[in-house]
């Protein structure tokens, strides 16, 4: 799917702005026609993109899970409505929206944190009138979506030894239920004779092919742009195209060069519709028990993150993801993962622009299996794989992403119906099927402790992903032993499957400002010693291709007497501000060996910074 465009044929409109809501907790509206005339009631004003959460805290919002409608009114100029078709680009709405224009019902979408385009063409009202739209938005999750829900209703939920565990509001993860129109609601107007979709495949030998989807149009130009906007390559073809290219300028984190793919297609010999595609040359490859980008071997340094903020919540917040990138770039990170969710567009075209690594996730985490027979499972399976292929259609392009990651911590409820031959299968077949979609990158799978190097998922991926918490969840404080206990998992996950391992988190809660002389949970001494530990095992094993400590900054959790209202293993406070390990962190990654040269983000240019006073 394309990011939207405006050009010389194409408009964008952004519906930003003060919408309507009103929350619609018996699920009447639909039958009432809320979506036929204005909301009324106890209708609040929200802004969008925006979680309703904290806005709303209040009205009812904080933790509210179900339907809320959305509201708002736009007018297209005549001149744009006439030539063209009107598309609504919803960002992200978490988890299902149902679209309706002038009362006439749209369409629907599926899943939180993807886009979806709708045609409002035929529903519009004449050009310069007022047209209505009405977003349903439902953030309620079941078994079967991805993620899934909690089922307060299964027997395992009710026993006394998962009483305990009850979180609320009620999910299966750890991070907080945000709902809403999370991310940029657009309009787009675009000709009828239309480019819909493009894929660019480079190599480092200069090879490029451009793939293009249109609608109408009888062929294609491609013009290949350099990072100043010269063409330096053009051909034509019916919908592909292939090019070489001469001096390829590699991408990588420390010269993230961008090309750009100007598509333009012809229509009885007139340009009717053109796209700027951007893209980057770079490969990556996984061998033995190393991964290589551009042919040299990367070791991997940042962190697991969350897209969460005071207020917006998991809305598009852009000066923040700003933020986040040069903080990322002060430290001397090179990547971080989407954990656990697909991010906001608007970040991952950040990072192919300030060169960082993204290990892109789907939002399946912590999954359960609730029958050991693989056929009972196939409502599940099928919404994992579209979570997959949308994703990998939505990202494609992005150079930033070097991985897919296909799954984090099955089974973290420890559902007896895990581990035999359903699940087995159930992730054999996902990463045959993300391998079927994108054969270029390699496929990671996240596992918890619980089975160790035994996990069924682990021989079913490229990379091996593993997030641990000895020293803290299990034998607190015990930090000696936490460094045997993941030495020895380490090497012999490595010994068992021969494929590079990445510690995808490893963590400390911490309260910036607690202190101890000794080994003392929650104080910033603490959480370096327990950084470093984990670092000291890591990097004395060749095979270990990276490191990402977990979490980049607090996050909000659902309530539970485990979480004093945020997850506090941020390196980071919740408003960016660093505790005592950042600069540890700063040093360490700054002068370690493998992660200088190419990738290494530039670093920040020379300033007052605190952390250079000697
Ligand atoms: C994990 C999960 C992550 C949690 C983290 C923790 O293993 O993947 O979502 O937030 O542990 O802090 O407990």
């Amino acid at each position: 799917m394309l990011y939207p465009q405006q050009n010389n044929f194409r408009t964008l409109f952004d519906l930003g702005g003060y919408w309507n809501i009103k929350a619609d907790p018996n699920g009447n509206g639909t039958q009432e026609k809320w979506f036929s005339t204005k909301l009324e009631g106890d209708v609040h004003t929200i802004a969008i993109p925006g979680s309703w959460n904290e806005q709303l805290e209040e009205q009812g919002f904080k933790n509210y899970i179900g339907k809320a409608w959305h509201e708002t009114t736009f007018k297209i100029p005549g001149a744009v409505q006439k030539s063209n078709k009107i598309w609504l680009r919803v960002g992200a709405a978490d988890h299902k929206a149902t679209v309706w224009l002038n009362g006439i019902f749209i369409g629907e979408h599926e899943g939180g944190y993807m886009p979806f385009e709708l045609d409002l063409t035929n529903a519009l009202n004449p050009a310069g009138e007022e047209n209505h739209l009405s977003i349903c938005v439902d953030s309620a999750l079941s078994m079967h979506t991805i993620p899934q829900d909690v089922d307060p209703e299964s027997d395992m939920y009710n026993t006394p030894a998962y009483e305990r565990r009850h979180l609320f509001p009620a999910t299966r993860f750890d991070f907080f239920p945000y709902g809403g129109l999370t991310r940029s609601v657009q309009l787009a107007a675009i000709p009828s004779e239309r480019i819909s979709d493009i894929t660019v495949h480079s190599a480092l030998n200069g090879s490029v092919k451009v793939e293009t989807v249109c609608e109408g149009g009888d062929s294609v130009k491609v013009q290949i742009l350099d990072a100043e906007g010269n063409e330096i390559a053009r051909d034509s073809g019916k919908d592909n195209v292939d090019l070489k290219l001469e001096d390829v300028h590699p991408w990588c984190p420390a010269s993230p060069y961008l090309y750009s793919a100007r598509v333009s297609l012809i229509s009885n010999g007139e340009v009717v519709d053109q796209f700027d595609q951007e893209f980057g040359i770079r490969e990556v490859r996984v061998d033995g028990g190393k991964i290589y980008l551009n042919n040299e071997e990367l070791f991997m340094s940042g962190f697991g993150k969350h897209e969460e903020f005071p207020i917006v919540g998991r809305g598009q917040f852009r000066p923040a993801y700003v933020r986040d990138h040069e903080l990322m770039r002060w430290i001397g990170a090179n990547s971080y993962r989407t954990s656990h969710y697909p991010y906001d567009e608007e970040m991952m075209r950040l990072a192919d622009k300030m060169g960082f690594l993204i290990i892109d996730e789907v939002p399946a985490v912590s999954l359960g299996f609730w029958s050991d027979k693989f056929d009972d499972l196939a409502p599940l399976f099928e919404n994992h794989k579209k979570a997959i292929e949308e994703l990998v259609v939505r990202d494609k392009n992005h150079p930033s992403v070097i991985s897919w990651s296909i799954t984090n911590e099955p089974n973290l409820w420890a559902e007896e119906q895990y581990q035999n031959e359903a699940s087995s299968r159930y992730f054999k077949e996902l990463y045959e099927f993300t391998k079927g979609l994108d054969s270029t990158r390699p496929v990671m799978s996240i596992s918890m402790a619980m089975y160790k190097e035994d996990d069924c998922l682990i021989e079913h991926c490229d990379i091996i992903g593993i997030n641990r918490y000895y020293g803290w969840y299990t034998k607190p404080t015990d930090l000696e032993q936490a460094g045997k206990d993941l030495a020895r998992e380490l090497d012999a996950t490595f010994a068992k499957y021969g494929k590079p391992i990445m510690i995808t988190e490893f963590g400390a809660d911490t309260v910036e400002g607690l202190h101890s002389t000794t080994a003392q949970m929650f104080t910033e001494e603490f959480q370096i010693a327990f950084t470093f530990k984990y670092l000291e095992v890591m990097e004395a094993r060749d095979f270990v291709v990276g490191a990402h400590v977990w979490n980049f900054a607090d996050f909000l959790t659902p309530q539970h007497f485990r979480r004093v209202v945020l997850n506090k293993k941020g390196v980071f406070t919740r408003d960016r501000y660093p505790k005592g390990v950042a600069f540890k962190l700063r040093d360490h990654w700054n002068s370690l060996g493998k992660i200088n040269g190419s990738h290494r983000p530039k670093p920040p240019k020379p300033g007052f910074l605190v952390s250079d006073i000697k």
